[in-house]
């Protein structure tokens, strides 16, 4: 009680409000660091040396123009580890030009060892030949790529990977020690802030498609897979690469399947065995079943609050920030922009990062390939977020309609570095007016005017801060 007296001693008439329970990723400066970009990319799937359509200038037009601070890089376990236990270190050499590209430009990355349907051998992308363990069962390529998650032998070789007390043990060993490789070469890259460890884990013959819409169920075959499988390999995989990196952040997925859509997910608690404070992130995808159904997104449509109400309960039990790994939509649908903006506005809400899926040309994309315009996608996705937090942000959100983008924080005394605020001229045409309340007599403002970031410095305190930014 008298250490939060003194502590809001000197602050201004807000200084109690409750400190938010949300977990923020921190940077070296222990500013909270909220993350904003795109996945790069869905063309290095097919790409025979499984690299992205992405040029240097890329990479500056996402900072630049579109005021990104975040990649989600997908690699793949065929091209890492063509042969059981080669490294193949001239990937990774491909993969850290494009890495020094984003450090380049500041752009923070989560390295995501991405698969689709196991592997390239069934349709998609993943998994080498040598780590399919299908049992010979059979395979038919069926039109929706998804739709190949349900043959026969894409679940086998799902089943006899997660399996670890099985005869396959030897492939979560070889999937840990490939990772530790990664982490071994990019612990030290500046660029890359973390390890996703699996895209879309598929729980194969557990996999529930009755789940959608029945309350949370326990002791059902979902939560099982979580519990026993899924949290298992993660937690194996998470030793595995502390053994060689102590401090990067490791991110992890729900299930594939309904948790993307809002459903629950069961997994247990992670342990980081890192000294100090754990660095584990939750990192969910956020897709409606229905709009790609439909091809509209109908009022009714609750994926959105029931992704929030799932995701704010998991990340406030595990004590992790969230990150949005991957959300996204055909901009053709009909309520694409409303989506959009349901989509930004509840990830502003929950004060976490996201990155869009994705960065390649056509109608879930930047930019139509026909006519190299920018798709609208751009207006929903360009929009004024904190990107470093001196402190605990409380609030912020951005009101397109208004004109007016509020943030709230919470100071540190130990924090002593700007709070960095991206304000697009794109959404302010006419130029902007800043307020900070009974803090403008003490703060600095600096206006970096090339990449339209506001700092904000203030005396480093506990203090409750406030600032509004209106459109003229
Ligand atoms: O958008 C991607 C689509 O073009 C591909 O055919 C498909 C299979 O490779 O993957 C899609 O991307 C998915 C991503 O890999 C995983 N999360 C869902 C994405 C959108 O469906």
């Amino acid at each position: 009680m008298l250490s939060t007296f003194l502590a809001m001693v000197g602050c201004g008439r807000d200084s109690a409000s409750p400190a938010s329970m949300a977990h923020f990723i921190r940077d070296d400066q222990g500013r909270a660091v909220i993350l904003r970009g795109v996945n790069v990319m869905s063309s290095s799937k097919s790409d025979p040396l499984r690299m992205p359509a992405l040029e240097a200038a890329d990479v500056t037009r996402m900072s630049q123009q579109w005021g990104f601070d975040f990649v989600r890089f997908l690699i793949f376990w065929d091209a890492l580890e063509p042969e059981p236990g080669v490294i193949d270190q001239a990937y990774l050499d491909r993969v850290q030009e494009r890495l020094d590209w984003f450090a380049a430009e500041g752009i923070m990355v989560l390295v995501d060892m991405h698969q689709d349907v196991y592997s390239a051998r069934f349709c998609c992308d993943g998994a080498p030949e040598w780590a399919i363990h299908d049992d010979g069962l059979g395979f038919e390529l069926q039109t929706m790529w998804y739709a190949n998650y349900f043959q026969p032998a894409v679940v086998r070789a799902f089943d006899n990977f997660w399996s670890y007390e099985g005869e396959h043990q030897m492939l979560q060993d070889h999937y840990a020690d490939a990772w530790a490789a990664v982490a071994q070469r990019f612990r030290d890259h500046p660029a890359v802030i973390g390890y996703d460890l699996f895209n879309e884990p598929s729980p194969g013959s557990a996999f529930d498609a009755l789940e959608l819409g029945r309350p949370a169920n326990e002791d059902g075959r979902s939560a099982h897979f979580d519990r026993e499988r899924l949290g298992a390999f993660y937690q194996r995989v998470i030793d595995r690469i502390r053994e060689v990196d102590a401090d990067t952040y490791v991110f992890y997925e729900p299930r594939y399947g309904f948790p993307s859509a809002g459903a629950p997910s069961y997994l247990p608690a992670l342990n980081d065995p890192r000294a100090g404070e754990p660095q584990l992130v939750l990192a969910p995808h956020l897709y409606s079943l229905s709009l790609e159904a439909t091809h509209a997104y109908a009022p009714s449509d609750s994926t959105v609050l029931d992704w929030e109400a799932s995701r704010s309960l998991e990340a406030a039990e595990a004590g992790t920030p969230v990150v949005l790994g991957e959300w996204g939509l055909d901009w053709s649908t009909e309520g694409a922009d409303r989506f959009g903006d349901d989509v930004t506005s509840m990830a502003d809400r929950m004060m976490v990062g996201w990155a869009y899926w994705s960065y390649d040309p056509g109608s879930w994309g930047f930019w139509d390939p026909a006519t190299l315009r920018e798709s609208p996608s751009i207006a929903q996705l360009v929009r004024p977020y904190p990107r470093r937090v001196a402190g605990d942000p409380t609030s912020f959100s951005w009101d397109e309609a208004a004109g007016v983008f509020e943030l709230s924080w919470r100071g540190a005394r130990d924090v002593t570095a700007a709070t960095e605020i991206y304000l697009p001229s794109r959404v302010f045409p006419d130029g902007n007016d800043v307020d900070l309340g009974e803090d403008a007599a003490r703060a600095t403002l600096h206006l970096d005017s090339e990449r339209e970031v506001l700092s904000v410095t203030l005396p480093a305190d506990e203090c409750t801060h406030s600032l509004r930014v209106t459109r003229r």
